[in-house]
């Protein structure tokens, strides 16, 4: 058949037409789609079954056989939702759906499921559920995404983000000795959740396309000012260490007040002194001792040794220096005054990270559609998302924690805020995927 030059360019354009209607209508297609609010309900009290204590909570802390069963159970979850289950040498869960431009860097969404020693239901299993929500509503509406698309649950968040330093490179082989709230050292516990620590270079990544994270607030401010979404803006360093104080253990009966070296009483100087400090510059800086042990720990012998954690935090790593400054030289004070010694071994370090501007605005145009409120806050807790935002752009949603409360076996958030929050990271993912192709 002979085509003259009118009809081909009359049978380009509508072609072109269609394409481009066929293209517009994806696009609304993919504006309605939504999460199952409902199924994420039943997936966190599935969940909650691994680990659950008395109070109404659960003590899943990393590498415990608790934590190991709820791994098992995201596996499954995880499959269902038909990601490509992988374990990498970190002992990070990671479920992978091919994307339809493989060149590009893979788009990673996720969480955490390990959780403080009486923790709660909701810090880090919203996200990781909520992840798994937005995996299969993609996979059950056949929505194939440009990206290579993965969802990560990490390991051991709660003990210093383990799994996510692993991600980014900064694990050093020293801390595998560290001994974990489990009892296991890291080490111990990569191997016992299925990793390969002598093979950890390997979990190592370059480049991601970006990492975006559903998380409940854990403070009171969306809760107080009835906000659904916040857009995180950034994320505080969190700097941790072991503090040892020596004194001299003797006989709490025979050794007068006026002769003692009691690291204790040290150690009760020092809580106090934190305290004072951290306090006395204007600012959202945070400092901790959450954790003490006095030896050899009886009533009748005076305590010759101390061992306790100090934890500060704030978004700026040069204010969290000069607090340790200012600590640091205060507990040489306090030693000479009682007779002791202090010994300071820094056990964490987490960088504080700012979220990627684009990021924020996909999170918070796609709450804007989704006829959601938002505001732009700090995050005053750590998340995996600060060690992701070294290897690409981060961003991260917050839904209301009721109460502020989290920690805890209280910590609970509404099952349609939390459907809410995944929406906002289903959409936040259809935005990224079709506006970053470089
Ligand atoms: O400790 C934290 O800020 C976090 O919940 N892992
Ligand atoms: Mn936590
Ligand atoms: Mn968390």
């Amino acid at each position: 058949m002979k085509i003259n030059r009118r009809d081909f360019n009359y049978s380009l354009a509508l072609t072109l037409g269609s394409l481009q209607f066929s293209h517009l209508a994806f696009h609304e297609q993919q504006q309605t789609l939504r999460v199952n609010g409902d199924r994420i309900t039943q997936h966190i009290r599935g969940l909650a079954e691994f680990g659950k204590n008395p109070q109404g909570g659960v003590s899943r802390v990393a590498y415990s056989d608790a934590d190991k069963q709820g791994r098992e159970y995201v596996i499954g979850l995880m499959k269902d939702a038909r990601l490509e289950v992988t374990i990498d040498a970190a002992g990070n869960l990671i479920g992978r759906r091919a994307g339809s431009v493989p060149a590009l860097p893979p788009l990673l969404i996720g969480s955490h499921i390990d959780t403080v020693p009486e923790g709660g239901n909701y810090d880090g299993v919203v996200g990781s559920m909520g992840a798994i929500e937005v995996a299969q509503t993609l996979a059950e509406k056949n929505v194939t995404l440009r990206h290579p698309f993965e969802v990560v649950i990490f390991q051991n968040e709660e003990g210093g983000l383990i799994g996510s330093r692993a991600m980014n490179g900064e694990l050093t082989e020293k801390e595998l000795d560290l001994v974990s709230r489990s009892g296991k050292t890291i080490r111990e516990g990569i191997k016992f959740i299925g990793g390969d620590p002598t093979k950890l270079s390997t979990a190592k990544r370059k480049q991601i396309g970006a990492y975006i994270e559903l998380h409940i607030e854990q403070g009171n401010t969306l809760d107080t000012e009835k906000i659904k979404i916040g857009v995180v803006e950034g994320i505080v360093g969190i700097n941790w260490w072991d503090v040892t104080i020596e004194g001299f253990a003797n006989h709490a009966g025979t050794t007068a007040m006026n002769n003692r070296q009691d690291a204790l009483l040290a150690a009760a100087r020092f809580i106090q002194a934190v305290n004072r400090i951290v306090t006395s510059v204007p600012g959202r800086q945070v400092g901790t001792v959450g954790r003490i042990n006095a030896l050899p720990g009886a009533p009748n012998v005076i305590p010759g040794k101390v061992v306790l954690s100090l934890e500060l935090r704030d978004l700026d790593a040069a204010k969290i220096k000069m607090l340790y400054d200012k600590i640091y030289a205060e507990a040489q004070q306090i030693a000479n005054d009682s007779r002791t010694k202090f010994d300071f071994k820094e056990i964490n370090v987490n960088t504080p990270a700012p979220t990627s501007q684009f990021i924020r605005s996909y999170i918070t145009e796609s709450a804007r559609k989704l006829g959601l409120s938002t505001k732009l806050m700090p995050s005053g807790a750590g998340h995996d998302a600060q060690d992701m935002a070294r290897l690409g752009p981060v961003g991260m949603i917050f839904v209301p924690s009721v109460g502020g409360i989290s920690h805890s076996p209280r910590e609970f958030s509404h099952p349609q805020d939390i459907a809410n929050g995944a929406n906002v990271l289903l959409h936040s993912v259809l935005e990224f995927d079709r506006d970053q192709v470089a």
